[in-house]
């Protein structure tokens, strides 16, 4: 067991990929990457939209994957991508047809034995009704677009994470300009009756002094800290959010907004702490 590098949302971004994997000294081979010592990399998610280069990064994530270098989970935007295909083929962009089989083989999750990856939460309950699905069943698929569905809300917990509707004078701007009129959960911590901007992830400094009760539907199932660290993507964390709350280690340093990559070096005898982290 040589290590894992844990790297977050590339998002298209194909050249800040090929920097970070250098970083982390994997050789280019043959269109590929490996590590001379034997390390592998773990995908968060969210490896296409937004950046210039969808098509390339799949092209390589796919191939080490299939050369067994990396791993890789679903992100939000790869399962938006299968539910378009499956509810209309011709929806979506002709060059990432040759794709969807390799993407509809990716997991919701990873379990490692030291630590578990997940898109944005791990959330046991929904982890235990997502452990027997497949993405490859068009069926499944289908039943993660009703409206009323369990495997609807499961798939969305995992991949997004778990969401609070602000009280009606409470919205936000994202780090994208668009108002948000829910906001994202520290979905790890212990739940509570009243919630604030603290509760927030990233933590809103806006709302930190005011707070509201908690809506009943909410989901929070406590991720204790005497279990395995989780690695997340997702949050597109803005630069003095801190990335590591305990065992829980958020490597979306949002390659968007920022055009930084981050990612994780995983070492076995070692436990989780900043100098882990490495960015381009
Ligand atoms: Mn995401």
């Amino acid at each position: 067991m040589n290590g894992y590098d844990i790297i977050g949302d590339v998002h298209g971004y194909a050249l800040l990929l090929k920097i970070l994997l250098k970083q982390l000294g994997y050789t280019a081979k043959e269109n590929s990457y490996f590590h001379p010592l034997g390390r592998k990399i773990v995908f968060v998610g969210d490896l296409i939209n937004r950046g210039p280069d969808s098509i390339k990064v799949l092209s390589l994530i796919r191939k080490m994957h299939t050369e067994k270098q990396a791993f890789c989970v679903l992100g939000n935007h790869e399962f938006r991508l299968i539910q378009n295909f499956v509810k209309k083929p011709s929806s979506i962009d002709r060059n990432l047809v040759e794709f969807i089989p390799w993407i509809k083989s990716l997991p919701f999750f990873l379990e490692f034995p030291q630590f578990r990856v997940v898109h944005a939460a791990w959330h046991f309950s929904s982890v235990e009704k997502l452990k027997n699905q497949s993405v490859k069943d068009d069926n499944f698929i289908f039943s993660t677009m009703l409206p009323e569905s369990e495997f609807k809300k499961s798939v969305q917990i995992l991949l997004q994470g778990i969401q609070v509707t602000l009280p009606q004078n409470w919205s936000y701007y994202d780090r994208f300009g668009i108002k948000r009129e829910k906001a994202r959960m520290r979905w790890w911590e212990k739940e509570r009756n009243n919630i604030n901007g603290s509760n927030f992830f990233p933590k809103s400094e806006k709302y930190i002094h005011s707070s509201f009760k908690k809506n009943a539907e909410l989901e929070i199932e406590y991720y204790p800290k005497s279990e395995k660290p989780v690695f997340v993507g997702h949050y597109c964390l803005p630069p003095k959010e801190p990335k590591i709350n305990d065992n829980i280690i958020c490597v979306d340093g949002c390659v968007t907004c920022d055009k930084v990559l981050w990612a994780y070096r995983y070492n076995n005898d070692r436990v989780i702490n900043e100098d882990g982290l490495i960015s381009t």
